[in-house]
């Protein structure tokens, strides 16, 4: 028998030390260490030394497990069918190598075999089970074998039926899928966590394990969780369906949740195209995602291809780039915004996260750099997902240089000079300078003239910025005073979009009450408030003059956000802005007063697809004057979606759960008939 090198060996174990380690801390602890894309290089580089040197392959390596044991105060619960793992693939040849062993097995071509492929979500994998159709255990994954029972924290999510839906009920049904928690709802709750100074989750994965693992139910109902179902792992009797779709299917007629991405696909070809189509949306679905899960759809197939230690020879995750990197943070600086808020914001060492170049992240506030110990020179984690602002996730004190430099938040303004303000209770510490503070005029204006406010073609942020600079303008006002002579002296401005310029603030002078409202950016006036507002009061006079119990009476309006408005209407210079505004020619309908109840209220609509005649936007701020709610997906509450061009999925989900659906002319012909009623 030959040696084995002493370095292999050392490698080996220190690989297997670090994933346990890491294994313990996100498992365990719910607070990672390792960034997902250092654990799967460790852990791809140890299967790689394992897979060339077999006789090193040890019961315990974590090749060989797929989680630790399940922390106390949980019953355990022994999974009836073990929750299988997956194998990865990295790359299209992957993908295709997957496909070729299948069908070798199979003794197939693999342009004949069928699969199913649906999103990997990223979230906590969970277990379901359904006796005489009501829900009688839920339990984590735990290592596979066997997970925690926190049945009563899974009865609170919304989405997991306390009894199946239907009349043909399964006697036994075990069903498996994932819990994950939203973008928006995961900022909500870590901005409020913040807010309140408890703890705050580093991505929404840990957050939606964190919530699910709370030893009291109602801290879990809190949360914003939803349950997506990915497997029938056990269904008695099994009326004879043949697919993993069919299953998949029937569960969605039964009442999970499953994947509205979900498709089937011929051929490994048409699979690594799913997988490539689904990455250039990731950022666009408003969850994380981690991959996407590829099985072999015919049930009697996957049968007899079985598994292999503790994964499926019939599928596969294919995983896009990692969300979480690490970097260096080279400097912060500090933003003032429109409303005179600061933020500390991360210069980084630039790094790719996700395909994207990222060189700044927020640190959000003084609490957050305190919270995160953070120091400048530090050893940073980079999370950034979908729309969401890059964010500083977690310091590696271990690696901190000796010369790191404390971060000292400033007491005046970068910008100009003013104190800075912090309110007892607030987490915000503000500029006080108000619009005599360039950097507050200068995002009050690009808030002004933005697309959903009075939308001025051609005026951008840079022109803005050198507009305020040379205090041509101080006020919105002050915009429509500017002539085209002026405007040719600025460089990279020449006569035609000069003229262009003027023209586009002549036009935008025609708008609606609510785009002006919004665009007057009232703290906490976002659009949907400002149409509601708008369409209360009617007219500008009334809005004015309403006290705040007046305001109140507003649909979604709050006493903070009543504050803010009648605040506002109390200053000054806002009256003065107002007025010159009004002088410099801004005009918009007048309309009635709605009366009562609105015609959609307690309604829930779903826009998809493209429309001719109008955008999205529009339509959703109509819907909302009329009282309904516009939600981003479809479930059994939407009470209508509108298909325009090319709708997809969505209009699928809605045939499927027998929810009604419109095209845009009617969808036009109702809000006239609405607008009119009103
Ligand atoms: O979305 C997911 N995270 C997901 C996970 C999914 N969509 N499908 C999955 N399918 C399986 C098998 C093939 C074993 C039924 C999975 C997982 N497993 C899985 N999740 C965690 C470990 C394995």
């Amino acid at each position: 028998m030959s040696q084995t090198d002493p370095r292999l060996l050392e490698e080996i174990s220190q690989l297997r030390a670090d994933l346990d380690d890491a294994n313990y801390r996100y498992y365990v602890l719910d607070e990672p260490k390792l960034t997902d894309a250092d654990y799967d290089r460790k852990l791809q580089r140890l299967t790689q030394l394992e897979a060339e040197h077999p006789t090193l392959i040890s019961p315990d390596s974590p090749t060989q497990r797929v989680g630790a044991a399940p922390a106390d105060g949980f019953p355990e619960v022994a999974h009836a069918i073990p929750m299988l793992s997956l194998d990865n693939a990295f790359s299209r040849e992957d993908v295709v190598a997957f496909a070729e062993r299948v069908a070798e097995r199979l003794e197939c071509l693999a342009e004949e075999i069928e699969f199913s492929c649906e999103p990997k979500l990223d979230g906590a994998a969970v277990s379901l089970v359904y006796e005489q159709g009501v829900l009688v255990i839920g339990a984590t994954r735990g290592d596979g074998r066997i997970g925690e029972g926190i049945t009563s924290n899974l009865r609170t999510l919304r989405s997991v039926p306390l009894k199946l839906m239907g009349k043909d009920l399964p006697e036994l049904l075990e069903v498996r899928g994932e819990v994950i928690m939203r973008h928006a709802g995961f900022e909500a709750l870590n901005d409020r966590a913040r807010d309140e100074g408890s703890k705050v989750f580093a991505n929404p994965r840990n957050a939606a394990a964190g919530s699910l693992r709370q030893l009291d139910p109602r801290i879990t109902a809190t949360r914003p969780l939803e349950f997506h179902a990915y497997q029938a792992a056990r269904l008695q009797p099994d009326r004879g369906d043949t697919t993993h779709s069919a299953l998949m299917a029937r569960l969605s007629t039964l009442g999970f949740r499953t994947s509205a991405e979900l498709s089937t696909m011929r051929g490994p070809q048409a699979v690594a195209d799913y997988c490539e189509q689904l990455g250039e949306k990731r950022d666009q679905l408003g969850y994380d995602i981690d991959g996407v899960v590829i099985k072999v759809n015919d049930l009697r197939h996957q049968r007899e291809l079985g598994f292999v230690a503790r994964a499926p020879r019939w599928a596969v995750a294919f995983k896009f780039p990692a969300q979480e990197e690490v970097t260096t943070l080279n400097d912060v600086e500090f933003q003032v915004g429109r409303t005179g808020a600061i933020t500390p914001v991360a210069r980084l060492e630039p790094v790719t996260v996700a395909g994207v170049t990222v060189s700044n992240a927020t640190l959000h506030n003084a609490d957050e750099i305190t919270r995160l110990g953070v120091m400048i020179g530090d050893t940073v984690a980079i999370r950034r997902a979908g729309d969401v602002i890059p964010q500083v996730v977690r310091v590696d004190t271990d690696k901190r240089p000796a010369d790191a430099r404390t971060i000292t938040f400033p007491d005046h303004c970068p910008v100009c000079g003013s104190d800075i303000e912090r309110l007892e209770g607030e987490a915000v510490a503000r500029c006080s300078g108000g619009l005599y503070c360039a950097a507050q005029r200068k995002e009050a204006l690009k808030h002004f003239a933005s697309r959903k406010a009075l939308d001025v073609d051609g005026l951008g942020e840079k022109l803005i910025e050198q507009l305020v600079d040379l205090d041509w303008v101080k006020t919105p006002a002050d915009l429509f005073h500017l002539t085209a002579e002026q405007l040719q002296s600025l460089p990279r401005m020449g006569e035609k979009s000069s003229t262009n310029l003027v023209n586009a603030l002549n036009k935008a002078k025609n708008t609606t009450l609510a785009r002006f409202i919004y665009a007057l950016g009232i703290r906490e006036v976002g659009e949907a408030t400002a149409a509601n507002v708008a369409n209360h009061f009617g007219t500008l006079q009334a809005l004015q003059d309403a006290d705040l119990a007046a305001l109140e009476a507003v649909n979604d309006v709050g006493p903070i956000v009543a504050a803010h408005i009648h605040t506002f209407f109390r200053q000054p210079h806002n009256l003065e802005t107002l007025q010159a505004l009004l002088d410099a020619g801004i005009t918009w309908q007048e309309s009635e007063v709605t009366q009562g109840p609105t015609p959609l209220e307690g309604q829930t609509w779903v826009l998809t697809g493209a429309m001719d005649t109008m955008t999205r936007d529009e339509g959703k701020a109509r819907l909302q004057s009329l009282g309904a709610k516009v939600a981003g997906s479809v479930s059994k509450k939407t009470t209508c979606l509108v298909a325009g061009e090319a709708a997809g999925s969505k209009l699928t989900k809605a045939e499927q759960l027998g929810v009604e659906v419109i095209d845009e002319a009617t969808f036009i012909e109702r809000l006239a008939a609405w607008e009119q009623s009103e």
